[in-house]
């Protein structure tokens, strides 16, 4: 395969609500959509989920997409590959910028499961039809607006529900959500945003039975981690930290976590989530899928992987409708007794909207190449 062609769209997608996180807030989706085409014209679809600023990880989106358009399309320029995991050695000189290339090696993935006549889910050894799924809800202003969320989501049927918390807005609003739903599969998300003089109020989170507690500490801690870890019955789920297999492997062997949220875009891509999810079934680890708030390409991309046999807890991949009136995907994800359907068509299985992208569009370039 060679690439002839590829076109970025910038697009800015208004949410229906807010996303408050311990470290900012979210109004829109805003990301770079990658469309690759090849020398008989076929078109693969991925998405850059990169935010705005460096207040998740420290990749962004100028910058991600800078070394999309500057450096990895260009260098694209003659390169012959048979299979999608071919990228990942290509581009391997570039450190870190995860999401760009994850961007790029995802739209491969999609391209090539469409010359092969077949799904993306058959591509990367998926199975099923319909996949559990849970629902990722931002910091409210109070206990009780957060236990109303909660309660309509949990209405609509979603399997697990997690809470995003940082010291102050923690143990009153887990305490309200776990008595007011004393059975469902919660869990917390900190994003970072402890320090070691919190230890006594996260050990304390101990008494909720959540199924997990996400990356309290910072982003490059293996330490804390493993400290709390030991001192606490409910598994560390580590996020941040996570940009490839080889940081599982020193968190397992460091004992920081007990749980992975596996993000594609975070880890550069299909082929190195995979070496993860067969690293955690390997090791015991749980292994899940999470979100960077998807629209709707790396949302089927999402769910397409998350079929694997491998993931053994409900995913943050909701229904469209719980991110956006519209998106950039002809089709809507609805949940269906508490599950969203796999697309089974072939690639993606979805059909990108140009109408809508042009709704959306901030910008778009078509780049060339020989
Ligand atoms: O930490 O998992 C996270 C959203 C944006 C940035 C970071 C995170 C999240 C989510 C939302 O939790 C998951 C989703 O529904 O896409
Ligand atoms: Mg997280």
């Amino acid at each position: 395969m060679r690439i002839k062609q590829v076109t970025l769209y910038h697009v800015k997608i208004p949410m229906v609500v807010p996303f408050v996180t311990s470290y900012g807030d979210l109004y829109e989706k805003e990301c770079v959509l990658v469309e690759v085409m090849d020398e008989e014209g076929i078109r693969g679809y991925g998405e850059l989920e990169a935010f705005p600023l460096p207040d998740y990880i420290e990749e962004f989106l100028f910058a991600a997409k800078f070394i999309l358009e500057k450096v990895i399309v260009p260098q694209m320029n003659g390169w012959e590959f048979s299979h999608p995991s071919e990228f990942q050695t290509r581009f391997s000189w570039i450190r870190g910028n995860e999401m760009a290339k994850a961007a790029v090696e995802s739209a491969l993935w999609d391209l090539y499961a469409k010359k092969n006549t077949q799904s993306l889910q058959k591509a990367l050894g998926g199975e099923g039809i319909f996949l559990d799924v849970g629902v990722s809800l931002g910091i409210q202003k109070s206990p009780a607006e957060l236990v109303a969320r909660v309660t309509s989501y949990v209405h609509q049927g979603y399997k697990r529900i997690k809470v995003k918390i940082k010291p102050d807005h923690d143990l009153t609003y887990i305490a309200a959500v776990r008595e007011a739903f004393p059975e469902i599969l919660l869990m917390a998300d900190a994003n970072s945003a402890y320090t070691l003089a919190d230890f006594d109020r996260l050990k304390d989170l101990d008494r909720f039975q959540l199924a997990m507690i996400e990356q309290p500490f910072s982003i490059r801690d293996f330490i804390f981690h493993a400290q709390l870890q030991k001192q606490i019955q409910t598994p560390i789920c580590l996020d941040e930290n996570i940009r490839s297999v080889n940081d599982v492997n020193q968190a397992y062997r460091m004992e920081s976590c007990r749980a992975i949220n596996l993000k594609m875009a975070r880890v550069g891509g299909h082929t190195e989530a995979l070496k993860i999810i067969n690293y955690c079934h390997e090791k015991g680890l749980i292994v899940w899928c999470g979100g960077m708030l998807e629209a709707g390409i790396g949302r089927a991309h999402n769910l397409a992987l998350a079929s694997r046999k491998e993931f053994n807890f409900p995913g943050d991949i909701s229904a469209t409708n719980r991110y956006f009136n519209e998106d950039i995907i002809e089709e809507e994800f609805k949940l269906q007794d508490g599950r969203l359907e796999v697309p089974q068509k072939m690639g993606i299985g979805v059909e990108i909207s140009m109408k809508k992208i042009e709704k959306f569009i901030d910008s778009k370039q078509l780049i060339k190449l020989g």
